[in-house]
């Protein structure tokens, strides 16, 4: 379970200390995280496991022959067989102030009242599957069974602090009869709007419904609901231009209307279940130029390694303009699978400065926005993409998979992102 922690406590003995003046070295910090990591392993997986790299290590304080340490090993993120972990050694007892200027005797220590932090890092270790002896669902709920999204271990590198969630809440494929937490009217819409914001996100990705639940772009419809969201929250508002399978590009046009400070481009035709969502290089031209018209922000929607390949075009052509939001939506039925090879990969052909967004169907929502976060990228959820909190159970909404994910970026030492500090990074003007 990401959170778990262990602690180990000792006294640092005269064979401890290495340098002069009875000082400790740094390397015993080092072994004392790794035996920390080892039996944060064995509750875990059953298995000692490996270190294989840390990310991070600050040496804060002194530590010397005498202290007692605290150290403490807690899992942030787990993958097929990587558990990333942060550590903290504290020391908690320590020589008497006058020890070291001959006023009291050598055997005079203190318990100190506050702890001070003489060691941190990141780091991770790996339990290959064959030697995993514990049910993964035990740490990883929500993990489906089944071929595991990845077969490397991850090292993760050093990630940025922000991290902006996106919540769609509505969608065009679900119905009541699916999810009874479907918004359909402006009031309901706004409502689980303001209870997104209040679980960490900054984007609501948007389409709209008639009261009787059916699909619409009409410009007034959202035009409502987009008055209803703001007088309950300060969201930015991301409308869509996919609209539902088998409109028309004119139709998909309808939010434009409205001026939003986001919409979605979506960058190539798929297969989309039973269905072909299409959008042709002619139609993917047409809606840049008029979300640009509006002075939207554009989301370049990517099921396909080349959607990323024709939205680069698009840049170089001078219609999107730099620095890009790719959504790497992954998991669609007939487009590119969700799997931490592919989100590595999708991730290596985003150019310097522009930011990247997983989003996944299902039972990958979960895994994947959690890999995205660990790798520096941002996430979107909610149950357009996926119904259920974990296997057979619905999620009460889109804002408990928020939450989720506020919670998961929490962990990581990430923040996730409030609307302005979003607006900024997306550089939106308002
Ligand atoms: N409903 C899908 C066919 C978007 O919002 O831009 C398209 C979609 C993508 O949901
Ligand atoms: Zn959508």
């Amino acid at each position: 379970m990401i959170g778990t922690k262990v602690v180990l406590r000792l006294r640092l003995g005269a064979h401890d200390a290495h340098y002069a003046g009875d000082l400790v070295d740094g390397a015993r910090m080092l072994a004392l995280f790794g035996d920390a990591a080892t039996e944060l392993l064995i509750r875990l997986d059953g298995d000692e496991g490996l270190f294989r790299a840390y990310e991070t290590i600050e040496f804060l304080a002194p530590v010397f022959a005498g202290d007692y340490v605290e150290v403490v090993a807690e899992l942030v993120a787990v993958g097929n067989t990587s558990r990333r972990m942060r550590f903290e050694a504290r020391k908690v007892i320590s020589y008497a102030r006058g020890v070291r200027e001959g006023a009291l005797a050598p055997s005079a220590a203190e318990a100190l009242e506050e702890p001070v932090v003489v060691a941190r890092g990141v780091g991770t270790c790996v339990v290959p599957n064959h030697l995993q002896r514990k049910p993964r669902e035990l740490y990883m709920p929500g993990l489906p069974a089944g071929p595991a999204p990845h077969a490397e271990p991850l090292v993760t590198p050093p990630s940025p602090d922000a991290v902006i969630l996106t919540a769609a809440i509505v969608g065009a494929e679900l119905s009541r009869a699916q999810t009874p937490h479907l918004p359909f009217t402006p009031a309901e819409v706004a409502d689980e709007a303001a209870r997104c914001r209040e679980a960490g996100a900054a984007i609501l990705h948007l389409h709209v419904r008639n009261d009787d639940g059916t699909n619409t772009q009409s410009a007034e419809r959202f035009a409502r609901v987009l008055e209803a969201v703001a007088r309950k929250c300060d969201c930015i508002v991301q409308t869509t231009t996919g609209g539902a399978v088998g409109m028309s590009i004119d139709e998909r046009c309808g939010p434009l209307a409205c001026k939003p400070e986001m919409a979605t481009l979506n960058c190539g035709t798929i297969n989309f279940g039973d269905d072909v969502f299409v959008n042709t290089r002619r139609d993917i031209r047409t809606l840049a130029a008029r979300i640009r018209a509006v002075g939207a922000v554009p989301e370049l929607e990517c099921y396909e390694v080349g959607h990323v390949e024709e939205a680069l075009s698009l840049a170089s052509e001078g219609l999107l303009e730099p620095p890009l939001h790719f959504q790497f939506v992954l998991g669609v039925k007939g487009a590119i699978p969700a799997r931490e090879d592919v989100v590595q990969y999708l991730r290596s052909l985003v150019p310097p400065g522009s930011t990247w967004a997983v989003a996944a169907t299902g039972r990958w929502q979960q895994p994947m926005t959690e890999l995205a976060m660990r790798l520096g990228g941002h996430a979107r959820v909610g149950i357009e993409d996926n119904i259920y909190a974990s296997k057979g159970v619905l999620a009460q909404g889109s804002a408990p998979l928020v939450a989720r994910a506020a919670e998961y970026a929490r962990n990581l030492g990430r923040t996730p992102a409030d609307p302005d500090r979003a607006r900024r990074l997306l550089g939106i003007a308002r």
